[in-house]
């Protein structure tokens, strides 16, 4: 049960405390570190094993982690799943619809919104990042942008699990009034992984966070949303500050989950301040994730969220609402898929 008291003190203590400074943060982080030697990467949900692998490659070869995140999801992107590139879920007209961001350890940070029939929104947040003075380009615009860069337009059609699925979702519907939460249904949506027919593993929307040998942050995120969304709809996965949030000087956030209820706490940026005040990765995830269940009330139970954090020292932590969350980890002496803890058991 929800412990209101609890809360307000912890509220007290953290967030609402002001701000401390970055060296004292660091102080705090050194007292406390228990992390594997540099470099190292960690990624949302069972599907970041296989793109932390690819991360990795870029990390353990002197690479950069801005090169080991973008190179990281492209995995996920390209493979078969519910929930990111091109073969997701569509959204309520029948149309895949891509977030991604980027953003590095200098504020450097790239995004697109409601991007279509291009393979990967990481790569061309990456050159929004690089190559305009913006930070977003969305829907239309993005697209063309993309095409300048040499990106393919893809062909507009569903893969057949996303076709099934929608078909599926089109009986359900009176498509007048989606269901809100049709995320929560076993099987399709992206806040409840589950295995594909072919026995692979579903998953959800990645984001990764990695520290190089340099010590240098970075951090991605890549999504098609929320299955079978409004079309236009943009969730937390491509805003800096609410999806994902790197500060080299104490750590850098990522969120998974319903994106509405990330963006009016301003998830990842909040998760990363609270690290700033002394907190653990985990304390200060599980201090976002509080945040959003006294917003929420009695509307927390049916929603999930989970923010995954990294200090500038490589601690990692995790928290969410709802059990059923794990991230990967990936450094120089372990691999493994961690199961995240929550507030409802
Ligand atoms: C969104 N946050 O679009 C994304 C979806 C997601 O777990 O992460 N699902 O709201």
């Amino acid at each position: 049960m929800y412990n209101r008291r609890k809360f307000i003190r912890t509220t007290a203590l953290g967030l609402g405390a002001g701000l401390t400074t970055a060296k004292a943060a660091t102080a705090t982080a050194t007292a406390n570190n228990d992390a594997s030697a540099i470099p190292i990467v960690i990624s949302t949900w069972d599907a970041g094993l296989a793109a932390n692998k690819a991360a990795w490659t870029v990390l353990s070869n002197k690479g950069k982690a801005l090169d080991a995140v973008e190179r990281g999801v492209m995995v996920t992107e390209e493979s078969l799943n519910c929930c990111v590139g091109l073969g997701a879920n569509p959204d309520r007209d029948g149309f895949v619809t891509l977030d991604a961001c980027i953003m590095d350890e200098s504020f450097n940070c790239g995004a697109v919104a409601f991007l279509e029939r291009i393979k990967h929104p990481v790569s061309v947040a990456r050159r929004v990042m690089e190559k305009t003075p913006h930070v977003m380009l969305v829907g239309e615009g993005a697209q063309q942008f993309a095409l300048a860069e040499g990106f393919a337009l893809e062909p507009q059609t569903l893969s057949k699990s996303a076709q099934a699925s929608y078909e599926e979702w089109l009986k359900r519907s009176n498509y007048r009034s989606p269901r809100i939460n049709v995320e929560n249904q076993k099987g399709h949506g992206p806040f409840a992984p589950s295995k594909l027919p072919n026995g692979e593993w579903n998953h959800d929307t990645i984001g990764m966070l990695a520290l190089d040998m340099f010590g240098n942050l970075s951090g991605s995120c890549t999504t098609s949303g929320a299955g079978f969304k409004m079309r236009g709809r943009v969730g937390d996965s491509p805003i800096i500050g609410a999806g994902l949030y790197v500060d080299n000087e104490v750590g850098a956030c990522v969120a998974t989950g319903q994106g509405e209820d990330v963006i009016r706490v301003a998830g990842a940026s909040m998760v990363v301040e609270a690290m700033r005040q002394g907190r653990s990765p985990e304390a200060a995830c599980r201090a976002l994730i509080e945040r959003v269940i006294r917003i929420k009330k009695e509307k927390a139970k049916d929603i999930q969220i989970a923010f995954l954090a990294i200090d500038n020292k490589g601690n990692t932590g995790a928290y969410a609402i709802h059990p059923g969350f794990s991230y990967a980890l990936r450094s120089v002496t372990e691999e493994k898929l961690i199961t995240a803890k929550s507030y409802f058991a």
